[in-house]
């Protein structure tokens, strides 16, 4: 019987953090961890460029098209809000969803760009309504730590100067409710905390945590 036909949701945990501070590395470990255990998890992951709206955004983010910095913003925020339904769906038949990055990314890498009228609140204006996370994982590092690893720089938002306007905005975007880990610890270590908090997430919704908007 699925976790949903016995009466709970499952739960939405998010990773959040710089570009290569390990989000990737964990959802993978935290998925498997969690099916280990018994518990029905998907991994997701945003922008997920296999959307038509996704193909637009992975054009720009390799450099292949040009676009308005408010017109992109918007197809990030449409690439979460035309998965909504499919998101509400999977948690209320119990499945666990690790979803890397989501509007707080939106909202931390746009409002870096520092284009007028593009402030944190107009950012997170246009993901209002949408869930919210039962836990939120911030991998914390400084980004001189995070230009040390593989495969940095490649993509448009890669440059160091942005990427320091980008913690500084995850920093004004923090709440008390975010578990924020030091990203510099090994990969075990990290996921070994990441599936204490998930495991405690999941039992919450299963016994009844409303999803947050
Ligand atoms: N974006 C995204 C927006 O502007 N608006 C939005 O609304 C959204 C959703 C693409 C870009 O889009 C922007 C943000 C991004 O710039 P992406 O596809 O998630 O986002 O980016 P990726 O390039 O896939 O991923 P990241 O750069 O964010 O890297 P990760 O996932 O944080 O890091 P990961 O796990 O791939 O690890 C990087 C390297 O470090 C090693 C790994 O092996 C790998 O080599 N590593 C560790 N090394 C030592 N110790 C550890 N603990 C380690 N963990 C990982
Ligand atoms: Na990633």
């Amino acid at each position: 019987m699925s976790q949903g036909a016995m009466g709970g949701r499952g739960a939405f945990i998010l990773f959040e953090g710089a570009d290569r501070c390990g989000k990737s590395t964990q959802c993978k470990l935290l998925v498997d961890g969690l099916n280990s255990r018994g518990v029905e998890a998907e991994l997701w992951r945003y922008p997920d460029r296999t959307t038509a709206i996704g193909k637009m955004i992975d054009g720009y983010l390799q450099s292949q098209t040009d676009m308005d910095d408010a017109c992109v913003h918007l197809l990030f925020s449409a690439n979460r809000w035309e998965k909504r339904k499919l998101m509400l769906e999977k948690l209320a038949s119990g499945v666990t969803l690790v979803i890397d990055r989501y509007g707080h990314s939106g909202t931390a890498f746009t409002a870096a760009k520092k284009q007028p009228g593009l402030d944190l609140e107009w950012c997170k204006s246009t993901d209002a309504g949408l869930p919210a996370p039962d836990a939120l994982i911030y991998l914390e590092m400084p980004v001189e730590e995070t230009l040390k690893r593989d495969g940095f720089g490649g993509e448009r938002y890669e440059k160091t100067e942005f990427q320091r306007e980008v913690v500084k905005n995850y920093e004004l975007l923090r709440r008390d409710a975010w578990k924020c880990l030091d990203a510099s610890r090994t990969i075990e270590d990290l996921h070994a905390d990441a599936l204490k908090i998930a495991m405690g997430a999941v039992e919450e919704c299963r016994t009844g945590k409303p999803l947050g908007t």
